[in-house]
């Protein structure tokens, strides 16, 4: 079914945002976490408390944030949609949220909503917009589960009985869901990215995959809604999403089936990171995956994490544009 993909289709470049509280941290805690590539996993990977880590984010006050000027230097660039994530792992969100008030407008002296800034700005040069939400794992809610045996609810929450059973139910009816709803009652989505569905039934994929629908019926949601939504699709499972994100950074070599899309990144990580291992890509690396993953029907969602005090990264938009110059001869 086409419903509203052919924007999708046609869009074939977006740009993907890895912004939060671990922004600042730039991939060290306390001299600890750096070996792990993914700088926004630096509350798990060093090893953090939920409490050490609400800590750093009071004081999270991106103040050379600018989303007027983001928005338009990727537009310029010849990106053709954005995703941001609104929250990831760690459970803070990037939103005016009543759900929780773990948000960057009542926890932090910052106050501003980022999503909403980021979608009004959107608006104005035409580009797509969507938000990364990360349904399943929450690393401030001691209810939620984890992708990896990395995580550990007992260094997590050190205050917790030894015996704790955990409700995931508790965790999705009482956050998850309700601040999805927020996210799709307050701001026009064209897409909404889930992310590592650990421990998520049909039933409760259903659940989210209906509320989208219901409040924007033309809002597309990715196969990370629910396992197997990537490698090996379940058949009952189509129904639940409308395209295919395949594995991190993964470029394919075949033609892919329509509807597909890549999350890369420019670096080996997601969100910004100054320290330990970490390198970036060539510009001839940068340029081949484009337009391999491109010229095999799927679309290039490439990562950049912006820095804590909210500039971008000056070495991702270097890469950037070197894409953004061959687009504008090759088209
Ligand atoms: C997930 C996140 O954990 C990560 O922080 C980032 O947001 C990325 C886009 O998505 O990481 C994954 C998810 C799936 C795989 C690997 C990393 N996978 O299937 O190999």
């Amino acid at each position: 079914q086409l419903r509203n993909k052919q924007w999708f289709i046609d869009a074939k470049y977006g740009v993907f945002i890895h912004f939060g509280v671990y922004s600042k941290l730039a991939g060290a805690y306390d001299g600890r976490g750096q070996d792990f590539n993914y700088s926004e996993w630096i509350l798990t990977s060093a090893k953090m408390s939920a409490k050490e880590y609400r800590t750093i984010a009071s004081a999270f006050n991106p103040a050379s944030f600018d989303a007027e000027q983001w928005v338009r230097t990727f537009h310029e660039l010849g990106l053709q949609y954005l995703v941001v994530t609104a929250k990831h792992h760690d459970g803070f969100a990037l939103f005016d949220s009543t759900v929780s008030d773990y948000n960057i407008v009542d926890y932090t002296p910052f106050k501003r909503d980022i999503i909403l800034e980021l979608s009004e700005a959107c608006q104005r040069y035409g580009m797509r917009f969507g938000v990364y939400y990360s349904h399943a794992q929450d690393w401030n809610d001691p209810d939620a589960p984890y992708l990896t045996r990395m995580t550990q609810r007992s260094v997590l929450f050190p205050e917790l009985d030894e015996d704790y059973k955990p409700d995931f139910e508790r965790y999705l009816r009482t956050k998850s869901l309700p601040q999805v709803e927020e996210l799709l009652k307050r701001y026009d989505l064209d897409l909404i990215w889930f992310d590592t569905p650990v421990d998520i039934t049909f039933e409760w994929a259903k659940q989210f995959s209906d509320l989208v629908r219901r409040y924007q019926p033309n809002c597309l949601i990715n196969s990370r809604i629910i396992h197997n939504g990537g490698d090996q699709i379940l058949q009952d499972n189509l129904e639940l999403f409308d395209y295919v994100s395949i594995r991190d950074k993964e470029i394919p070599t075949q033609k892919l089936p329509l509807y597909v899309e890549t999350p890369d990144s420019v670096s080996s990580s997601f969100g910004y990171k100054a320290h330990g291992d970490f390198h970036y890509h060539s510009e001839e690396e940068i340029l081949h995956r484009l337009i391999n993953t491109v010229c095999s029907g799927g679309n290039l969602l490439l990562n950049n994490g912006p820095m804590g005090n909210g500039q971008l990264d000056p070495e991702a938009l270097r890469l950037y544009q070197v894409i953004g110059d061959w687009l504008k001869v090759n088209g």
